[in-house]
C-alpha cells in the first residue's frame, strides 16, 4: 500500500453504486427485506432536502438484486443448521457479481439490505477485484457462527464466518475464491454479544477484535486510529466496510432485528464514519445493513439510518473553527 495515490478511498470520491438487496431469509424475519428499497429511497430524499448534491450527484442509479422471499417467518431456533441456504447462496452470487463489476467501473460498490447475510455476496464481490481484501465489521455481534455451532441457524449470523471460510461450501466457496478474507485482515468494532462458538474462534483467530469494552477503555478515537493503522500497514489492497445498524444503541436506531444495548450513540457513529473515511485505507465497497422499518413505525430509524450513511459518503459540517493545535479532524 502506498498512500501517495490519489483518492485512495473511495467513500467520498467515487461515484455510488446502490445495490439493493432485499434479503429476509438470512434473519427469517419480515420487515428487513423492505429496508432496502426504504433506505435508499430515504438517503435519496434527505440529499434533495439538503441540497446534498455534491453527494446526490455521484449517486447512480439502483440496481436490485432478487433474493427468494420470507415465505414463513419464524422466530423458533434451529442449533446447528443453515436455514434457507439455497436461496442465501443464489442471491449472494448474484450480489457477488454485481458489486465486483461496479468495483471494476471504478464505482464504490454500496450494498443495501436486507439483513447481514447479504455481506457473504458482496464480501465475495469485492475479494474478486483485489489481491487481498481486509474487512472492517462494525457490529453489535461477531456473525461468525458457522452451522454445526450456530444456536439459531440464521444464516445472518454465520456471514462473517462464511467469509474466512468456515460454514457451507455453498457460501464459502461462492465465486472459487476460499476464504474471500484472512483473519488477520478482519477488525471487528463495537461487539457485545457472542455465542459460545464465536468465542471459542475468536480466541484462537487472528482476527483482531475491538469490542464495546474494549473501546470505553481506550476511547473511541484511539480504538479506530489503531484499526486504521492496524489494516493500512496489513498490505491489503481493498478494505471493505459492514455496517450493521445493530452498532447502535437501540435508543438511536430501534427498528432492527437484533437490538442489544450498550450501542454507539449517534455522535459515536458519525466519529467512526468520519475517521474511517477521513482514513486512506482503500475502501471499495460498503454494506449498509439490517434497517427493518416494521420494527420502528416512527420512521426515525430510517432517517437515522440515512444520515449515517450520507455521513459515510461524505458529507459534513462546515466548521467554523479548524483546531489546528491539536491535529483533530
Ligand atoms: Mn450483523
Amino acid at each position: 500500500m502506498t498512500s501517495d495515490e490519489p483518492f485512495r478511498n473511495w467513500m467520498s470520491t467515487a461515484p455510488v453504486r446502490p445495490i439493493q438487496i432485499p434479503m429476509a431469509i438470512g434473519a427469517m424475519k419480515t420487515g428487513v427485506d423492505r429496508g432496502a428499497a426504504v433506505l435508499d429511497e430515504t438517503l435519496r430524499a434527505r440529499l434533495v432536502d439538503r441540497n446534498r448534491t455534491d453527494i446526490s450527484n455521484r449517486l447512480l442509479e439502483s440496481n436490485e438484486i432478487p433474493v427468494a422471499p420470507l415465505e414463513t417467518p419464524d422466530t423458533r431456533r434451529y442449533p446447528g443448521s443453515a436455514l434457507e441456504l439455497e436461496g442465501v447462496a443464489e442471491a449472494s452470487d448474484q450480489l457477488a457479481s454485481a458489486v465486483s463489476t461496479a468495483i471494476s467501473n471504478g464505482e464504490l460498490a454500496l450494498t443495501i439490505g436486507g439483513d447481514h447475510a447479504v455481506s457473504i455476496g458482496s464480501i465475495a464481490g469485492a475479494a474478486e477485484q483485489c489481491e487481498q481484501l481486509a474487512v472492517i465489521w462494525i457490529d453489535a455481534h461477531a456473525d461468525m457462527n458457522w452451522p454445526e455451532v450456530s444456536p439459531s441457524g440464521r444464516l445472518h449470523g454465520m456471514s462473517l464466518g462464511a467469509s474466512l471460510g468456515r460454514g457451507a461450501e455453498e457460501l464459502t466457496k461462492l465465486r472459487d475464491k476460499c476464504p474471500k478474507v484472512q483473519e488477520h485482515d478482519v477488525s471487528l468494532i463495537g461487539i457485545r454479544l457472542l455465542d459460545p462458538g464465536e468465542e471459542t474462534w475468536l480466541q484462537e483467530s487472528q482476527c483482531h477484535l475491538m469490542t464495546m469494552p474494549d473501546i470505553d477503555s481506550v476511547g473511541l478515537d484511539a480504538a479506530i486510529q489503531h484499526v486504521i493503522a492496524r489494516l493500512r500497514a496489513s498490505g491489503a489492497d481493498a478494505v471493505h466496510l459492514s455496517f450493521d445498524l445493530d452498532s447502535l444503541d437501540p435508543l438511536v436506531l430501534s427498528g432492527t432485528g437484533t437490538v442489544e444495548r450498550g450501542g454507539f450513540t449517534y455522535r459515536e457513529a458519525c466519529r467512526i464514519l468520519r475517521l474511517i473515511r477521513h482514513s486512506d485505507l482503500p475502501i471499495r465497497s460498503i454494506d449498509w445493513v439490517e434497517l427493518n422499518p416494521d420494527l420502528d413505525p416512527t420512521g426515525g430509524s430510517n432517517d437515522v439510518a440515512a444520515d449515517l450513511l450520507a455521513i459515510a459518503l461524505g458529507e459534513d459540517v462546515f466548521r467554523a473553527h479548524r483546531i489546528t493545535d491539536c491535529a483533530a479532524r
